[in-house]
């Protein structure tokens, strides 16, 4: 899954690509390196981001989406998104997934919008929002309370009519979490494989993988690939990135390595 962020104030690549023809072009780029999924999105949640409003989210996202369209992108389009109005329009444009970090808790209508697309849903954990999130996170069990938080919101989108098997499950990386928190949920990944949805990981460049190299952001792209590849070891099969060459390299190596 490539990252394209059409936001001025992402934390790695804010600003880069704001328009909607440079959005366009950096997708056919990533798609060209061997993304199968592109995830747009036009608000940042790196700790402390302001909201977004709907018709300045709508204006930076919608116009990406229906130029991938037209340009018959050949990869599925996400649209990285809380926001109802933006996720219907998006749906309505093409977009074949809805990534929602916050996991239908700012907009339970996704659900229905969703469902009646026939879409995919990513349901991610968080805690707080991004605004509040990275202010001291404390679990007694990281993984058992991602794993009972991703039970209960699979259970309240299939009650309100999305398809169990159109469910991608997440278990938010860096989204109200220490280093440690984010090291235990890669290591015992099989515990939320056992929920029986596909696992999507976001690591790429994010601050964690700064703290454990001393790297600055734009450097952290063997530090992206370790650790994805030690999620893929452990299940996950989705990997949001903003390197997508490199990460299609590893995952190869990866997957020949470990094929029976
Ligand atoms: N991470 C970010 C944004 N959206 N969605 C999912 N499902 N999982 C993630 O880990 C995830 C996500 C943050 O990364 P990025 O888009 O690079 O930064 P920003 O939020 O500042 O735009």
């Amino acid at each position: 899954m490539g990252i394209v962020n059409v936001t001025p104030d992402s934390f790695s690549d804010g600003g880069d690509y704001l328009d909607a023809q440079s959005a366009l072009e950096h997708s056919l780029e990533l798609v060209r390196e061997g993304a199968s999924i592109l995830d747009v999105g036009g608000e940042s949640t790196r700790p402390g981001a302001e909201p977004v409003s709907l018709l300045e989210e709508c204006r930076r996202v919608i116009p990406v989406v229906e130029s991938l369209v037209a340009a018959g992108v050949g990869a599925r389009i996400s649209v990285d998104t809380s926001k109802a109005e933006v996720a219907q329009r998006a749906l309505a444009a093409g977009a074949a997934t809805i990534n929602d970090v916050t996991a239908l808790r700012a907009a339970p209508e996704i659900a229905e919008l969703v469902a009646a697309a026939g879409a995919q849903l990513c349901l991610m954990h968080m805690v707080g929002t991004p605004r509040t999130m990275q202010q001291n996170p404390h679990y007694e069990d990281v993984v058992s309370e991602v794993k009972s938080f991703l039970e209960e919101r699979i259970a309240f989108a299939t009650s309100h009519g999305v398809a169990e098997q159109r469910i991608i499950l997440d278990p938010g990386i860096g989204f109200g979490k220490t280093v440690e928190h984010n090291l235990e949920l890669i290591r015992r990944l099989p515990e939320l494989l056992a929920l029986g949805r596909p696992l999507l990981i976001g690591t790429s460049r994010k601050s964690f993988l700064g703290q454990l190299t001393g790297r600055d952001v734009n450097d952290r792209i063997p530090a992206t690939l370790a650790i994805n590849v030690l999620a893929y070891e452990r299940g996950a099969t989705i990997f949001r990135v903003h390197d997508v060459a490199p990460m299609v390299d590893a995952l190869t190596v990866a997957a020949a390595t470990l094929a029976p």
